[in-house]
């Protein structure tokens, strides 16, 4: 349940509140992924089967986005089509959140931004791909994303591959560390690599089921420690892309980018079509299989949660 009284620019879908009302599991979902990660039509077949696969794994689905001003927690199958191929959806961070709504705009919510709803909203687990976090070169773009900040801050479980190879793996870790996130390896003694099943950096910490992170996360919020958790979900064997294929595109994607003075909200997105391009499709392939393993393992978390 809500903690708070409802915002009035808070639109709960109907399956949602009552899932929520009765104590259930529900599992929230991002949309920049939607509106900016992947192109259409994969985006909306993707943004379907993840609701699927948490629905029949006996949780509730709640995609996070902002239309026409109202924050919704939990989309119709029309909202969700139409912002996969809404022109001009607004990227929305911690930074302009309520700028869309405040101004009646429409856009896709990062892992901050749906961290933020679904707080507001009383779920208090999520599943995505990969995270922002520190890209490389950040000594000198300083370019940090506020997924960190959020995870810091915020307390909901969030289910990720990792970060991406874009972004700079250990100095990542390192804030993280530095702002009490734990980062749970699940199954797993080193962070995974989004596509790839290994980077070369170990794991702070290591839990191997879903009643293990449930207990964990409640033990935080009994002890009164604020804030997130980031579980670092491996990529499934027969999907993966092995890290040493990936790192030319990477740096080729990485290049092209400072070429075109790309910055600011605009990098992650700007990389991501790179990569898919580079990589004729196999990215996405792999990026489509590990957000369905991640809302898998998020339901069994929300289930252990509600149990
Ligand atoms: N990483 C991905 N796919 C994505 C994103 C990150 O592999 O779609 C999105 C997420 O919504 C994440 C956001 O929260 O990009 C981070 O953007 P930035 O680095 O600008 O904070
Ligand atoms: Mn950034």
């Amino acid at each position: 349940m809500a903690k708070h009284p409802v915002p009035d620019f808070l639109d709960i879908h109907p399956a949602v509140a009552a899932a929520l009302s009765r104590g259930g599991a529900v599992v929230a979902l991002e949309s920049t992924i939607i509106t900016h990660g992947m192109p259409y039509p994969e985006n909306s077949s993707m943004a379907a089967r993840v609701e699927t696969i948490i629905a029949t794994d006996g949780a509730m689905p709640a995609t996070i986005a902002v239309i026409a001003g109202r924050l919704k927690i939990g989309l119709s199958d029309g909202e969700r089509e139409k912002l996969a191929t809404t022109p001009g959806a607004m990227k929305l961070s911690r930074a302009d959140l309520a700028y869309a709504i405040s101004e009646g705009r429409t856009g896709g919510t990062t892992v901050a931004a749906t961290m933020i709803a679904a707080h507001l909203a009383g779920i208090g687990v999520f599943a995505t791909g990969g995270i922002g976090g520190v890209h490389k070169g950040a000594e000198t773009s300083l370019d940090i994303s506020a997924d960190l900040d959020e995870l810091a801050r915020t307390p909901v479980i969030v289910v990720s591959a990792g970060a991406k190879a874009i972004l700079d793996i250990p100095k990542t870790l390192e804030v993280l560390e530095t702002r009490g996130v734990p980062v749970v390896g699940y199954g797993a003694d080193v962070m995974p690599a989004f596509w790839s099943r290994h980077s070369s950096f170990p794991a702070p910490l290591r839990l191997d089921s879903p009643e293990a992170i449930a207990r964990f996360q409640r033990t935080r919020l009994a002890r009164g420690v604020g804030g997130g958790m980031l579980v670092a979900n491996p990529v499934p064997l027969d999907d993966e892309i092995p890290a040493a294929d990936m790192q030319r595109h990477i740096d080729a994607a990485q290049e092209a980018a400072r070429e075109n003075g790309v910055s600011g909200k605009a990098v992650t997105p700007f990389l991501l079509a790179k990569i898919l391009e580079l990589t004729e499709g196999a990215s996405l392939k792999t990026n489509i299989a590990l957000v369905e393993n991640n809302a898998r393992l998020a339901a069994r978390i929300a289930l252990a949660l509600a149990g």
